[in-house]
């Protein structure tokens, strides 16, 4: 017997009531199609406004989803905690079903999309029964932006909706930009729950045995099955903004990254706009929303984005890059009025948390908020918890999902449908040796080579060995929806149609000493590296050449403020240890093996050149003693 595709299945179509402004008849037949499948009780069609956010928010706290924090303290804010088993991000049951295997590449899960749509249709067919499907359509970018892109998701999660709300353009409008035929990219999502009749609904809805996030890059389809809990369930984000935006930025041109976008303004008001990749765990919300330190007066930095940012080539023969979300959907834990003040003041209300500890105020907590911890909490799970219980009071994947308008750093051109100009990237790993504070890539070839060999120490939190490094490509490993070495090659390709590509810069702000101390202060002390990189890109400030690129001297840095900070100290923080660069050169080949089959001739040739530089003992030996 032949086994049909999900594409010639004539599928069963349900009778459904469209509102009056859904002219768009693919829109039409794919909801009246997946309510045939899912079986929901109900349908309901989300317009966006703050009425219906209302009333959704008040509904999960009917159903016990959400607890409306304090309103003086914390206003119009709501505390949701999710099933022990659902809390983050699941790469291992995250899968890029392209037609062919090679494709995918090997760092990407793959199955065979046909015998993917069978499974799905199993699992999806009557999933949403005793439920309600929302149906939420958005933009990913500023409505109406000639770089934005629309999404349509249908989850049976008030939950997902309402976060939905917080993190895109979400609502009615959205209709308008569609019109009868505009393209959107359909994403299904169901907690994996059904509720037989008169079976009660637990609060986080889930299902832990059976969890799916299957991206289809050619139809540009995304389905999700049995998780309620961000990247998971949240289709626009990671699953849409990377992986499937990724494979039509390769084919069109341009480029999908996870990267923050920040405004540095100078004292004579000049502007310059970096994007900046930093794999998990590295703050990249914290420097997205840096406050300039003391010695930075006239100084600010602004935020575009935190988190994703899509760039094309404009006329102008200028890089512009838009934030494609409007919100952000931060990690809770660490964040304070010293590591970032800026965020703090964002989630002062209209704020989603998610598996934080709740006061007996009625307020939140999590480590790392204040210096001592308040005497009784319930953590995250609903249990007491007091500081001598030892467990953390919060997950440490805990979030808090906020309006990025009510960011007090936030860019004034962050929704300006044009982007903003992009005159640096900036990638940055965790490395307790090895990588210096800062350097900049030689050319835009060398620049791909340092953010495709880009690693990160693996701290507590992470899952492998403590202090084990791992390669995590221009932070793409989890979100490129295609072979990362394509990936690497559009990279390449993309730089060659630039008339004056932004330059590439390395950081790293964790480098330790002997002892284990940090030899970075890190946080708002970064400005100093940042306005090094900004005066480079825009003006070829002082630098010496090293075999990695060009670096600054201590003398080329701004030290005003910073008390106690030697020249000893800076240097060790740069200094390039030859022997290390030898032995981390030879580790790079474990993913240029990986990467084979599609691996760039610059790579190689790159290496090589690192490789010759490196020997001898030339001047920029002894610039950092
Ligand atoms: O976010 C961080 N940034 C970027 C800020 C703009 N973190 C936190 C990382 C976990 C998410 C950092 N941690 C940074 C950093 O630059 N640097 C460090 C390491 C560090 C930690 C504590 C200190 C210094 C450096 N404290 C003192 O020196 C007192
Ligand atoms: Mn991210």
């Amino acid at each position: 017997m032949v086994q049909q595709s999900h594409t010639d299945t004539v599928r069963e179509k349900a009778n459904i009531d469209f509102p009056p402004y859904i002219q768009h008849q693919r829109l039409r037949e794919w909801v009246a199609e997946m309510v045939a499948l899912c079986k929901p009780d109900n349908v309901h069609w989300c317009d966006g406004s703050q009425e219906e956010y209302d009333d959704l928010c008040n509904l999960l706290v009917e159903n016990g989803t959400f607890i409306k924090l304090n309103e003086n303290l914390r206003p119009n804010s709501f505390l949701a905690r999710s099933d022990p088993s659902d809390v983050a991000r699941m790469e291992d049951r995250t899968f890029i079903c392209s037609l062919s295997r090679t494709e995918a590449g090997p760092t990407n899960n793959w199955v065979e999309p046909r015998e993917m749509h069978r499974t799905l249709d199993v699992l999806f067919d009557g999933c949403m029964r005793g439920r309600t499907m929302y149906i939420i359509p958005f933009s990913m970018g500023p409505l109406g932006s000639h770089i934005s892109y629309i999404g349509v998701e249908l989850s049976d999660s008030a939950y997902v909706a309402v976060n939905m709300r917080i993190m895109t353009r979400m609502g009615r409008p959205v209709y308008d930009v569609l019109g009868e035929d505009g393209p959107f990219v359909p994403c299904v999502h169901s907690v994996g729950m059904p509720l037989a009749p008169g079976q009660a609904d637990i609060p986080w809805p889930s299902n832990p045995n059976n969890r799916y996030i299957v991206h289809f890059p050619e139809e540009r389809g995304i389905w999700s099955y049995g998780s309620g809990y961000g990247g998971n369930a949240l289709l626009g984000k990671k699953c849409f903004a990377l992986r499937i935006a990724s494979n039509i930025a390769h084919d069109e041109g341009w480029l999908a990254e996870h990267m923050a976008l920040v405004g540095v303004e100078a004292p004579d008001g000049e502007k310059t706009y970096v994007a900046a990749a930093f794999p998990s765990a590295c703050g990249k919300t914290n420097f997205a929303m840096l406050i300039p330190p003391a010695g930075f007066e006239g100084w600010k930095v602004t935020t575009v984005g935190d988190d994703i940012a899509w760039i094309k080539l404009g006329e102008d023969g200028q890089l512009h890059a838009i934030n494609p979300e409007a919100g952000f959907f931060g990690v809770a834990p660490g964040t304070n009025f010293k590591t970032n003040p800026n965020a703090m003041e964002t989630i002062r209300q209209n704020t989603i948390f998610t598996n934080v500890a709740l006061t007996p105020e009625g307020d939140v907590w999590w480590e790392g908020m204040t210096d001592t911890p308040p005497a009784n909490l319930i953590d995250w799970q609903g249990q007491p918890w007091t500081p001598d219980s030892g467990r953390k009071s919060s997950h440490p994947n805990a979030r808090f999902t906020a309006p990025a308008s009510q960011c007090p750093s936030i860019d004034p051109e962050w929704e300006n449908p044009e982007g903003v100009p992009i005159k640096a990237f900036i990638f940055g790993g965790r490395r307790s040796s090895v990588a210096p504070l800062v350097f900049q890539a030689f050319n835009w070839a060398y620049g791909v080579y340092f953010a495709a060999t880009m690693g990160s120490e693996m701290t507590a939190a992470a899952a492998g060995k403590i202090g084990e490094v791992r390669r995590d490509p221009f932070a793409m490993l989890p979100f490129c929806g295609y072979h990362m070495a394509s990936y690497f090659n559009h990279w390449l390709q993309f730089g060659r149609y630039v008339p004056n590509p932004p330059r590439i810069f390395l950081v790293n702000w964790f480098r330790k000493d002997e002892n284990g101390k940090f030899l970075w202060p890190g946080f708002g002390d970064n400005m100093r590296v940042l306005q090094w990189i900004v005066s480079r890109a825009r003006t070829r400030a002082a630098g010496l050449e090293t075999p990695l690129g060009r670096t600054p001297l201590y003398e080329d840095l701004n030290w005003e403020g910073l008390e106690g900070y030697t020249k000893q100290d800076f240097n060790r923080a740069m200094n390039i240890d030859k022997e290390l660069w030898k032995n981390e050169i030879l580790s790079h080949e474990e993913l240029f093996i990986k990467l084979y089959d599609r691996l760039p001739k610059e790579m190689v040739a790159v290496r090589e050149l690192l490789l010759s530089s490196l020997w001898g003992e030339p001047e920029w030996l002894d610039r950092y003693e």
